[in-house]
């Protein structure tokens, strides 16, 4: 049995690598030339918990080979991105693209999966686009070479996702039962969690429902860390004491929200239903609004020395990562790099150069020691493993942002 999956990014490149070790014949497709040739050297281009070791294995064996083309098989899975455009409007481009360029390639029998979070509706636009490139097919049930089709959402959580791919519960949208029946077929392969069946449309729902869920907790979180500033109250000590409640579960202030998913998902249901979605659009703009008020808060700190060295503890989107995409951490520092005129300093312990917004601006990236050691203003953005093992003594007589609550 074979599978093409197109896009190795975090989600594409793991599932993939999963796939093969079943034993499944996995041509993976990427447009990033410079991401294939590493992978068929054996090594991610992305930073994934013991993807490196699996990788290397499937590769080895020839089970997993990746390629810029797509090619025949059994079963597809598209797994690119979905940002969005201006004006928070889903932007489905790169699956459409996706889907034509797979057309070429299906053939009766086939199943094709749509594994991207997409707005409601998105899995039927694939069917149409593919049917647009191939009159002779019809997805089952209708006249024509029958295929099946399925979205089949996936729900890991970056730096755990090789363990998250196996155990998590599963949910799968078929646009027929027998469609989201053979979509199980396929999962089964290698899920431990159970797979849920439904049609395409709840499948798509309930992954945004999922993101958008989390979102407003921690938009609560973080109107709470503000109103708590107002007030003269510690929010750390605030929320520990509220969640002693048996059912009560705040969670954790922070710069904002970042990453591919939590930060755009909870837009696509605003964007389908405007009217209605009202408590999801005010936590992302809550939520959106969080580094604006770190932002402040560092000025006012700065301005009462005379030249001060800051240090920026954490780039990316959230603890123990390398991904810097949509990260508040690395919006806050860039705005304040181009803005302050004092010594600045980025700690970044998972990557190895600052990043194309940071490049050229009067900050330099160094390591936690001589960050800690040179910094007068701490602003702590990530809650990385290294800061939190910093000895509190290091710490000592410097001046303290701390958006995370990890050095009370
Ligand atoms: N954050 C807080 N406070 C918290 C928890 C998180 O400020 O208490 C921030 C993080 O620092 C980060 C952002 O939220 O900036 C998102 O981080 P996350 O760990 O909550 O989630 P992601 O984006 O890494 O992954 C989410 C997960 N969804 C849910 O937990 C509902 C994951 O299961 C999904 O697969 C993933 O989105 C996705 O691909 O949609």
């Amino acid at each position: 049995k074979s599978l093409c999956v197109i896009g190795l990014g975090y989600i594409g490149l793991p599932t993939a690598a999963v796939f093969a070790k079943t034993g499944l014949k996995v041509t993976g497709v990427d447009v990033s030339e410079k991401a294939v040739k590493s992978i068929n050297s054996g090594k991610a281009h992305i930073v994934e918990v013991d993807l490196d070791g699996l990788l290397q294995g499937v590769v080895a064996n020839g089970s997993l080979k990746a390629q810029t083309v797509p090619a025949e098989a059994d079963a597809f899975i598209i797994a690119v991105p979905t940002p969005f455009m201006d004006g928070h409007v889903p932007d489905l481009t790169y699956v459409e693209a996706a889907t034509r360029s797979i057309a070429p390639f299906v053939r009766e029998g086939n199943l094709i999966v749509l594994e991207s979070t997409i707005p409601p509706g998105a899995t039927d636009k694939m069917v149409a686009w593919l049917e647009e490139e191939r009159p002779d097919l019809a997805v089952a049930g209708g006249a024509g070479k029958a295929y099946f089709a399925a979205h089949c959402p996936e729900r890991v959580l970056p730096g755990r996702v090789l363990i998250e791919l196996v155990q998590n519960d599963r949910i799968i949208g078929g646009i027929t039962d027998e469609c989201a029946e053979r979509a199980q077929a396929l999962y089964e392969l290698f899920v431990n969690g159970d797979c849920y069946l439904t049609n395409a449309r709840t499948a798509e729902m309930a992954k945004l429902s999922e993101n958008a869920f989390r979102d407003v907790n921690i938009a609560f979180a973080n109107e709470l860390s503000i109103i708590a500033d107002k007030l003269d109250i510690d929010v750390w000590e605030l929320i520990a004491l509220a969640n002693k409640h048996p059912r009560v579960n705040i969670l954790q202030p922070g710069p904002g929200v970042g990453g591919h998913c939590i930060a755009v998902d909870p837009w696509f249901i605003v964007d389908a239903v405007p009217n209605e979605a009202r408590l999801i659009r005010t936590a992302r703009e809550v939520n959106d609004s969080k580094p604006l008020v770190i932002i402040d808060k560092v000025k006012r700190a700065v301005s009462r020395f005379k030249s001060p060295t800051v240090a920026f503890m954490g780039l990316a989107f959230k603890a123990d990562i390398d991904d810097l995409r949509s990260s508040p951490a690395l919006d806050i520092t860039v705005q304040l790099a181009g803005e302050l005129d004092c010594t600045m300093l980025a700690v970044e312990p998972n990557i190895s150069e600052l990043p194309a917004s940071l490049a050229g601006l009067p900050i330099t990236l160094t390591d936690t020691l001589e960050a800690v050691e040179r910094a007068d203003i701490l602003v702590l953005l990530v809650d990385h493993k290294p800061f939190k093992r910093l000895p509190p003594n290091k710490r000592a007589e410097k001046i303290i942002i701390d958006t995370r609550g990890i050095w009370g």
